[in-house]
């Protein structure tokens, strides 16, 4: 019995979403959207190509909440991207309103689905998510983690000239300029970036501004774009999340997951790596940080407290 993956939201990531998903067969596809036409324009082009590639699944486009019952997993990208100038925290107040609709929406008809949220303020769009759905804690987490890591660990492939599959590297806490890379536990064919550093194979000073690229990495394809914002990354980093749920692969990955005191922080949605297997997030991973990696964990935590903070502002039943 193929599985069945709902994409709530068929725009640019969402669409990714479903091709990617089909290319891999993962399992059968429902894309639903307030704009419907979107969601069956893509769901049936995206079907038409599986002659070329191969694929077997089903694929339907929807605005109807029925249509997306009893789903495994669902993807959640339903909101407004940035524009050219905006931060990530300028959607909240819109995108709250929306990530309110979709809690009603999939509680009633996938109150046992794993959800995976992208929209952003991703930090904040989540634990909104899952506070108004009510759905268990360790089933609704955030896609921002993997997109910060692989960001990160592509600049530093590109400025060492090496294969991406020699880096290892984690970029933990808030979806935003507070973001953390962990260049203590960074890792570069096995060696520790630090050696690196010393051995005078990349200066200190490229390494930070790979690390100031890499916050601001969301901006920069904004501003390329000028309407819309980055999806093929996005897009690429939740599908690894549905895949390692779906297959019960246990696979350690930078998500925001809600904390129960992990990190020394609790009540809270924020980047950490996490254990994904059949039962949601299995396991909180916590490393040993750096003194300077607590501090800017630490600061990360606090700026996503702001502004989950101002979205109790906006709505006081998030309190
Ligand atoms: O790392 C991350 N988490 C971020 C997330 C990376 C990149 C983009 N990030 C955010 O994902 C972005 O700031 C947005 O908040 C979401 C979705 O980005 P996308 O580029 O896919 O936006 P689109 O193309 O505008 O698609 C959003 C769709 C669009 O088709 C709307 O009609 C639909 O959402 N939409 C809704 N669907 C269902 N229900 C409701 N209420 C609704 N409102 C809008």
């Amino acid at each position: 019995m193929k599985k069945k993956i709902t994409l709530i939201g068929a725009g640019q990531i969402g669409g990714t979403l479903a091709h990617l998903i089909a290319l891999k067969e993962l399992g059968n596809v429902v894309l639903f959207d307030v704009a419907a036409g979107i969601a069956k324009g893509k769901a049936l082009d995206i079907a038409q190509s599986s002659p070329v590639n191969k694929f077997n699944i089903d694929l339907i486009g929807t605005d109807n909440y029925e249509d997306t019952k009893n789903s495994d997993v669902i993807i959640v990208t339903a909101g407004v991207p940035r524009k050219p100038g905006m931060t990530r925290d300028d959607l909240l107040g819109i995108n709250l309103k929306i990530i309110k609709q979709v809690a009603e929406g999939i509680k009633k008809t996938s109150p046992d689905a794993f959800v995976i949220c992208i929209t952003n303020p991703l930090d904040v769009i989540v634990m909104a998510l899952q506070k108004y759905s009510g759905m268990p804690k360790n089933k609704i987490v955030g896609m921002a983690g993997i997109l910060d890591s692989s960001r990160f660990i592509y600049f530093l492939s590109q400025e060492l000239k090496l294969p991406v599959q020699k880096i290892k590297s984690f970029v933990l806490g808030g979806h935003g300029d507070s973001m953390v890379a962990m260049l203590g536990s960074t890792e570069v064919d096995g060696k520790k970036i630090k050696e690196l550093v010393k051995e005078g194979i990349i200066q200190k000073e490229k390494l930070e501004e790979i690390v100031e690229r890499t916050k601001k990495g969301g901006a920069e394809i904004v501003k390329f774009l000028e309407k819309g914002s980055a999806f093929y990354a996005p897009a690429a980093s939740g599908v690894e999340m549905a895949e390692s749920y779906l297959k019960d692969l246990k696979k350690q990955l930078p998500c925001a997951a809600y904390l129960t005191g992990e990190y020394g922080f609790k009540e809270i949605y924020a980047g950490v790596p996490v254990i994904i297997g059949k039962s949601g997030v299995e396991k909180i991973v916590e490393l040993d940080l750096t003194d300077e990696e607590n501090s800017n964990f630490s600061k990360s935590i606090d700026a996503v407290k702001q502004l989950f903070d101002a979205a109790k502002k906006i709505d006081p039943k998030l309190a």
